[in-house]
């Protein structure tokens, strides 16, 4: 069976959308997870994440055992800190904040993380993670206590990028923040994409297919969606498989 991340690979080779939706276990009760979960499974979503900059749940294990019980897409942990990592996943995104200079978010938490991820029998993807001014201040940036890199510095942003490559990160995220007012722009995409042999993922600030089909055009094997599902119960219904059935588990 291939990988999580052969998978990405060859989706991206094939030309396939990528889509991951976010769950934030602080923002959903375990009681809606099945009916957002079906709803989920009637999308082109390919992937769910879990995880948030500052989760306090306790009970992670039993929300994603919850979300597995009703579809058969992966679930990969997107943690903000060390208490984020649940067996129960498929895998986890490595995360190293790359666009920052503090050392707990380079590989101090990493480290922390190494007990729980031995145990675990998660694939971990290890993903240079580098957070984008939007023109507010996101929860990445007040929690690891970092500055975001300029979105006008799309040099820096390329070379903070390109160097994840080299240390031998296996994906590149490039994040707007959750609910940023704008999302990456097709321009920082396109540039970054082209200096990658590495996949890249885009989140933060997309709430419409235009704008996902958006970063999808310019070069982003995977996008992330968090909020647009969470502000709007219907959302999903703009971004409907024509090929799913109803039920897929
Ligand atoms: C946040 O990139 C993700 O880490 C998703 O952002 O919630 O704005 O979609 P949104």
């Amino acid at each position: 069976m291939n990988s999580l991340y052969q998978n990405i690979i060859i989706n991206s080779e094939v030309g396939k959308t990528q889509l991951a939706v976010l769950i934030d276990p602080d923002k959903i009760e375990i009681e809606e997870i099945p009916s957002f979960i079906r709803n989920i499974n009637r999308t082109i979503a390919t992937h769910i994440f879990v995880g948030g900059s500052d989760v306090k749940i306790d009970n992670l294990d039993e929300l994603i055992s919850n979300i597995k019980l009703h579809t058969k897409l992966p679930v990969i942990l997107f943690p903000g800190d060390v208490n984020q990592i649940s067996n129960k996943a498929d895998g986890v995104l490595f995360l190293s904040l790359i666009s920052g200079r503090n050392p707990d978010y380079l590989i101090g938490k990493q480290v922390k993380a190494v007990e729980r991820l031995i145990q675990s029998n998660l694939e971990v993807i290890p993903t240079g993670y580098i957070l984008i001014e939007n023109g507010k201040k996101t929860s990445v940036e007040s929690v690891s206590n970092t500055s975001p890199i300029n979105r006008t510095d799309i040099e820096l942003i390329k070379h903070t990028a390109k160097a994840g490559e080299f240390l031998g990160m296996k994906l590149i995220y490039l994040e707007a923040g959750s609910g940023a007012l704008n999302p990456i722009s097709a321009k920082i995409i396109e540039q970054v994409k082209q200096a990658l042999n590495i996949p890249l993922i885009i989140g933060g600030g997309i709430r419409s297919k235009v704008a996902l089909q958006t970063a999808v055009k310019a070069g982003a094997d995977l996008v992330v969606i968090g909020n647009a599902f969470e502000n709007d119960k219907l959302f999903f219904e703009c971004l409907l498989n024509p090929n799913s059935k109803i039920t897929t588990k």
